[in-house]
Order: structure tokens, then C-alpha cells, then sequence
């Protein structure tokens, strides 16, 4: 492959994006990412928290999630691969809709190399260990039994009870504080040694995009956060020069 421009190899990683049919600026941004910024990229990977929820892959049959399938078939078209991690609000993301998008599920978490690095992917829910409710709440939904039970449930019935949990969780964030709803570092720290210290580790979900450096047993290790999309679109981009953050223009 010749490497000139913007031509030159590179991957892309983008989370919290919380697409629904009620904020179609995002929706329309994320297209339009999809046709124009990742079509240049090797890899697309979406680290979680594609949807604000998902509550099965018989949601998805809407013109909304027809567009983002389609959108997802032609990239991968093209010979970008397109990665998937669930995240706390779309976890219920199954084969179907993978396969209608022509997108791979990755596991949380997921160790990769890029450019002969070790890179380390999570969507970053399950390191909030100090958000004890969260915790117990997680547990319980990413149950298999629990998962199937509620997947027998008609669709309205499952939409009805996730807007229950989405107000009692909005409710409850209130109440809790920064600190508690961010990630906890001896579940960082214990997750990296696991997977013997990767040069980089990228996650999402607390919405504090950064760079974190951490030094942990004579390992450096760099600590992507991602941004969400509320606000403004954005990403992050790695080539064989190192990792970069990129703010998409927003249209006035
Ligand atoms: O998403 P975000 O960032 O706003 O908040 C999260 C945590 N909240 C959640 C809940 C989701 O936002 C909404 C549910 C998504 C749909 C999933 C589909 C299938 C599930 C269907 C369930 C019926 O993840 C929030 C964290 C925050 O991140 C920061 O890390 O604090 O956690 C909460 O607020 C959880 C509450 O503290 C506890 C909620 C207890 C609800 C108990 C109900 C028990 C019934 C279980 C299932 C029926
Ligand atoms: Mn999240």
C-alpha cells in the first residue's frame, strides 16, 4: 500500500456516540463520518455505546437503524473492517444485526496490535468499581438467563422497562459523585498487569476525553478516554507515528 496524505494506513476509534431517533444531528454527523473520514481508515472500532439503548436485534428493522446498516455495508464494502465492543447502553447487540451490518463483535475487553503495538480496548463500565449500585445493576443484565428472559418480552414492554431504568439511572447519577462514576485505578491497574501491560489502553463511557500516563511496575502505559458525541463528534485516530484526537467540525 502506498502511504501519502491522509492516504496512509490508520485506524479509528470512536464510543458514545448515543445514536436515537430523537437527536438526528447526531445521526446525520455520524454518516457522514462514515462516508467521508473512516472510509480512509483500515479499521473502524466502536468501543460501545453505539445506541443511547438497544433493546434487541428485532429493534432494528426502523428507518433509522436502516440507515446505520446501510451506512456500515458500504464502508465495509470498501475493505474497512468495522469493529463493534457493547457498551453499558447497547450490550443487547446480537449476531443479526452484526451480520445485517457486516460488523465484527469484539469482547470487552479486547487486546490488539496496531502497528506493532499492544492496544488494549475496552468499553470501560466494568472498571467504575466504586459505583457499587451500577455494579450490582450490571451484573444482573449481562446474566445470560436474565438477557434471554427479557429478550422474550415483547418489544414495547422492553422499551417501556429500559425508560424506567434510564430515568431511575438518571435520578440516581445525581447523587453520586464524579469520583465514584469514573474508573477506579486498582481495577485499572489490575486489568493491565492481566494482560501484562500494554503500551496503550482506549476506552470510553465516563465521557472525560484525555490522555492519561501511567506507570505502573516499570511499564509506561498511555490512557486514551474517548469523548461522546452529544456535543460534538470526535475520534480517535493511530498510524505508525502514535495516537492523535480529532474533533469533527461541527455544521452552524
Ligand atoms: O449510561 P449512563 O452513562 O447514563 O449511566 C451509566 C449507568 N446507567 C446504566 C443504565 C443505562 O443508562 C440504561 C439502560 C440501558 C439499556 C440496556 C438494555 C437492557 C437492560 C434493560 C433493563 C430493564 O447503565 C449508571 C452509572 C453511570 O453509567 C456511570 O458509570 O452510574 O448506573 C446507574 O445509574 C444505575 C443505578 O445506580 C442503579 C439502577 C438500578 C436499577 C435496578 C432495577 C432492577 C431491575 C433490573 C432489570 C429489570
Ligand atoms: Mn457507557
Amino acid at each position: 500500500m502506498t502511504n501519502i496524505g491522509d492516504q496512509a494506513s490508520h485506524t479509528l476509534f470512536i464510543s458514545d456516540l448515543h445514536l436515537c431517533v430523537s437527536r438526528p444531528k447526531i445521526t446525520a454527523a455520524f454518516l457522514q463520518f462514515l462516508q467521508h473520514t473512516a472510509t480512509k481508515a483500515d479499521a473502524l472500532y466502536i468501543l460501545g455505546d453505539l445506541f443511547e439503548y438497544w433493546a434487541g436485534d428485532d429493534a432494528m428493522k426502523d428507518a433509522h437503524h436502516d440507515a446505520i446498516i446501510c451506512a456500515f455495508q458500504v464502508l465495509t464494502n470498501t475493505g474497512v473492517k468495522v469493529y463493534f465492543m457493547h457498551g453499558n447502553r447497547d450490550f443487547l447487540v446480537a449476531h443479526s444485526f452484526c451480520d445485517a451490518a457486516n460488523i465484527t463483535l469484539l469482547a470487552d475487553p479486547t487486546l490488539i496490535t496496531l502497528y506493532n503495538q499492544k492496544v488494549l480496548l475496552s468499553h470501560g463500565d466494568a472498571l467504575c468499581t466504586d459505583d457499587a449500585a451500577y455494579m450490582q445493576f450490571r451484573q444482573q443484565v449481562r446474566n445470560s438467563q436474565w438477557q434471554a428472559d427479557f429478550l422474550s418480552l415483547p418489544l414495547a414492554e422492553r422499551k417501556r422497562q429500559i425508560e424506567a431504568i434510564r430515568m431511575r439511572s438518571e435520578q440516581e447519577k445525581t447523587q453520586k459523585t464524579a469520583e465514584i462514576m469514573d474508573i477506579n485505578q486498582n481495577a485499572l491497574a489490575k486489568l493491565l498487569a492481566e494482560f501484562d501491560y500494554p503500551a496503550i489502553f482506549v476506552h470510553g463511557h465516563t465521557h472525560r476525553p484525555n490522555q492519561h500516563h501511567l506507570h505502573l511496575n516499570g511499564h509506561h502505559i498511555t490512557r486514551w478516554v474517548l469523548g461522546d458525541w452529544y456535543e460534538q463528534g470526535s475520534y480517535l485516530m493511530c498510524n505508525r507515528e502514535g495516537f492523535s484526537s480529532v474533533k469533527l467540525a461541527t455544521e452552524n
